[in-house]
């Protein structure tokens, strides 16, 4: 049975640690690493989908090369390339035999070395794969404002995928869930919206898709440009990319929030205020619907997005 990522229960057989494929109760780090201690890692979220006999990896080189990005952003040399990392990826699934949809999560982080914070001790790398079900409400969620602010790049990389920033997110997302809310929406440092808890966001308004632009302390989200990619090549709905107030947001036609383990999540509700019908939006269903397809492959056009690993 697929679990979403708070009650996850079931654990997988096997996890790719350093190079080799280890059992799960072998796949451990030492309380001394670095990253733990700093939060001095990188990571990805990539979503498989099991669909007759075979799991689905969605953008799989697509999240490797951003995992590269972020590494470079805090001075980090994952120690294999990214064709060895995503031959990892398939051989994971393989091993583990998963016959439901799952999530794939690489992460690289300082290993044993020094305490100190310049130290550039070893990295260590792994990923693991489990069975996952929906993460958000796919028929329409309730999101609070954070009283969390994002901030600027100039504070650090925010833009990378790196472990230390998902504290901010942690954060927010308590905050949403302590107020009875399904997610969190952050402003940046300037006043701006700039993307939820662990998703981007998009309105619609007249017709049209507005989204806040990449390095505006945003992820640069594969589900977004999943999302433009959409919008402007099958449906010829235009997509500004520029920075939105939060009172736009009360006032939008529909809203969503995309990322992989949230797919596209309609948003229904803004700190009480219902988001134009108070329902999932007509364009916002129909890009959740073809996401889907596009997912397991059932678009030409973005079959290449989708490698498969036959499950035997
Ligand atoms: N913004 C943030 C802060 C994110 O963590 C994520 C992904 C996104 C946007 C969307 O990016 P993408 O579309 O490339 O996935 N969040 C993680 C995910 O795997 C979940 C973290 C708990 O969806």
């Amino acid at each position: 049975m697929a679990k979403n990522l708070e009650n996850q229960i079931v654990w997988p057989r096997y996890v790719w640690l350093n190079g080799a494929i280890v059992e799960w109760g072998n796949a451990k780090v030492h309380v001394f690493v670095h990253g733990l201690h700093y939060g001095t890692g990188v990571f990805e979220g990539i979503r498989g989908y099991y669909d007759s006999g075979a799991i689905k990896i969605f953008r799989l080189e697509d999240h490797m090369k951003r995992l590269y990005r972020s590494a470079k952003m805090i001075y980090m040399e994952i120690p294999y390339t990214i064709e060895q990392l995503i031959e990892a990826v398939k051989e994971l699934v393989q091993v583990n035999g998963f016959k439901s949809d799952i999530y794939i999560r690489p992460i690289a982080f300082r290993g044993l070395g020094s305490f100190g914070l310049r130290a550039r001790n070893p990295v260590e790398t792994a990923i693991i794969a489990i069975e996952f079900g929906k993460y958000l409400k796919p028929d329409g969620i309730r999101c609070m404002i954070s009283s969390w602010r994002k901030p600027s790049g100039d504070s650090f990389p925010i833009e990378a995928k790196a472990t230390a920033n998902y504290l901010l997110y942690h954060l927010s997302s308590l905050e949403a869930a302590n107020h009875g809310y399904d997610e969190a929406i952050l402003l940046d440092a300037e006043g701006y919206v700039s993307e939820g808890s662990g998703e981007n966001i998009f309105i619609v308004k007249n017709g049209v898709l507005i989204t806040p632009p990449v390095y505006s302390s945003i992820l640069e989200g594969i589900t977004r440009d999943t999302v433009i990619r959409i919008a402007r090549e099958m449906l010829g709905v235009e997509v500004f990319e520029r920075r939105i107030r939060r009172a736009e947001l009360y006032v939008a036609d529909e809203i969503f929030l995309t990322g992989t383990a949230a797919e596209i999540a309609p948003v229904i509700e803004i700190d009480g205020r219902p988001i134009g019908s108070g329902k999932a939006g007509e364009l916002t269903k129909k890009i959740q619907e073809l996401y889907q397809q596009i997912v397991l492959g059932k678009i030409e056009r973005y079959r290449k997005w989708v490698v498969e690993v036959s499950i035997p």
